[in-house]
């Protein structure tokens, strides 16, 4: 849809403020950006993340007692796809060293330098291999890879970027590894974006001090992704089983990991997997859309690792924390919620309320650019509303050509300019607007630098990790967790696997966890099935 005439009568208004603001952009006059204080207390008054009924504590397991999101405690206190008393292991239908339960980056990568270390690989997937949150990344990956930066000051700005919450030996294994992923992708094939003279172009994020964000154009997700993938497949040629979601992690007698149950999408048929280590990489939980937030993640990101890994007694921090990307699309209606790369406002673009003025510095960290966006449609009364009733603020996407030149929009976001000309919105000429959307899971297990969990033999790598972002999440830092924490829990578990004897698999940690569900008054048959493996929107419609 293109934009209906009130929107555009409301458009001029961008328009008129937007000489006087590229004017001062290129004398370096910005926004004010907010004090340390002034940021906390925005936090606290908008962001979704301190609105206390959207939270209860929950009622069994090692986190007992943590507040967490309703949606997802819904899910964790809840039963599974298994009786664990009717269920016997039997003889297994794939029997390996090591077992990676998820298809995106963090698991392809995982799969990768497990293999290089000798060891037998399993890689099974939900949906297609790549159906994952890193195939819908944009902006970019962060590495301190330039003479003027370093992994010192990439150290800092991560720190500051979640609040000083991070885990600092999870944050110098980030930083200290990045480089060095960016050479092992570029020697993969992942085609950087580069300077006229050959060498990385890097870019600003938010809450950077440094320009280190490596970029493929607005599809660096897909184009890392596409990599991995061809490695697994077509030169290492790694089993992969796709459309069979892991449904229940195997423990043995000592509480070890042992392998896991899949269930077949397509047939329904269950599977189980012997394994000597298994490493978790299902990502996050974006589908679950917390509060009724639209979301930028993909149609399987439903938590599932994380019910499985609960229910075997993993510890988790942060699991109250999440990220909201402050430009999410609100119109037109068919894309809502989907992203618009960080990179855009790294490109200069600026957020404009109803009357055309600036109300925030646009590269503020995302938790509080989101907030200050949230404030300004609730509050300010400076949203626009749409057609639907829902609010946004503009994106001034023309900016960016008026300060780099004709033809930068589309040749340096070509998908985005793509996704909104299909709409009849040229954003080389019209602003976009935006609402922020659930993004990412910040908690997740609590690993150590090597992705090990609280369950022996059992690692995790990427989303479902928690503890590198601490409570918020600096842009392009996913995609190098999830190669950095891929390699690590990959050959960790790799080497462990050497040395680990199981014994026999099965889900007595199971029947121990719906006792004390029992125990609580959570009983079978009121809840949800979980893992939920597919968003219920059907189930929600009429
Ligand atoms: O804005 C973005 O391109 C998102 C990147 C990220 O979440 O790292």
């Amino acid at each position: 849809m293109a934009y209906p005439d009130y929107m555009k009568e409301l458009i001029k208004k961008v328009a008129d403020t937007r000489n006087k603001r590229v004017e001062d952009s290129r004398q370096g006059i910005s926004f004010p950006r907010l004090s340390l204080e002034a940021g906390e207390e925005l936090l606290k008054k908008y962001h979704p993340d301190y609105r206390e009924n959207a939270k209860r504590a929950l009622a069994v397991g090692k986190n007992r007692g943590d507040r967490i999101p309703n949606e997802l405690a819904d899910i964790l206190e809840s039963y599974g796809h298994l009786d664990p008393v009717l269920f016997s292991p039997g003889e297994p239908d794939f029997s390996t060293d090591v077992l990676v339960i998820g298809g995106g980056g963090a698991g392809s990568t995982a799969a990768l330098f497990a293999a290089s270390e000798g060891a037998r690989v399993l890689l099974v997937t939900k949906l297609r291999h790549g159906d994952a949150n890193t195939m819908m990344a944009e902006g970019g990956i962060q590495a301190a890879d330039k003479p003027a930066d370093s992994p010192s000051a990439h150290f800092i700005d991560t720190m500051g970027g979640g609040h000083f919450t991070n885990s600092p030996g999870l944050v110098s294994a980030l930083v200290a590894d990045a480089p060095g992923i960016i050479s092992w992708l570029e020697q993969l094939g992942v085609m950087f974006d580069k300077e006229e003279d050959g060498t990385m172009l890097t870019l600003h994020g938010g809450g950077t001090s440094k320009k280190r964000m490596h970029s493929a154009g607005d599809m660096t997700g897909a184009e890392i992704m596409r990599t991995l993938r061809d490695e697994i497949r077509n030169t290492k040629g790694i089993d992969v089983v796709e459309f069979s979601p892991a449904v229940e992690l195997l423990l043995d007698e000592a509480g070890r990991c042992a392998g896991a149950v899949l269930k077949n999408l397509e047939t329904g048929r269950i599977l189980t997997v012997r394994s000597r280590t298994v490493i978790i990489a299902t990502g996050g939980m974006g589908r679950l859309h917390l509060q009724g937030f639209p979301t930028t993640n993909h149609y399987g990101a439903t938590a599932d690792g994380i019910v499985l890994a609960y229910r075997a007694g993993a510890e988790f921090v942060f699991l109250d924390a999440t990220q909201f990307h402050p430009t999410g699309v609100v119109y037109p209606e068919q894309n809502i919620g989907l992203l618009i790369t960080e990179k855009v406002r790294g490109a200069g673009a600026q957020l404009l309320n109803i009357r055309g003025e600036q109300f925030v510095y646009p590269l503020e960290p995302r938790d509080i650019e989101s907030s200050a966006i949230i404030r300004e449609c609730s509050d300010h009364c400076s949203g626009i509303k749409t057609p639907t009733e829902r609010y946004g603020v503009w994106l001034d996407s023309p900016m960016i050509e008026a300060l780099k030149g004709k033809g930068f929009v589309e040749k340096n976001f070509p998908a985005k300019f793509r996704q909104f000309m299909r709409y009849g919105i040229d954003i080389s000429k019209e602003p976009m607007l935006i609402y922020p959307t659930l993004h990412y899971q910040n908690g997740g297990m609590k690993i150590t630098p090597d992705g090990e969990t609280s369950v022996p033999n059992l690692f995790v790598a990427g989303e479902a990790a928690g503890g590198v972002h601490g409570r918020n999440r600096l842009m392009g830092n996913s995609l190098l967790d999830i190669c950095v924490f891929g390699r690590r829990a990959g050959i960790a578990a790799a080497q462990m696997a050497g040395g680990s004897v199981a014994g026999s698999p099965g889900l007595h940690h199971l029947e121990k966890y719906y006792k004390e569900l029992e125990e609580r008054g959570i009983l079978k048959g009121k809840g949800p099935v979980s893992p939920v493996l597919l968003p219920d929107y059907a189930g929600k419609i009429g």
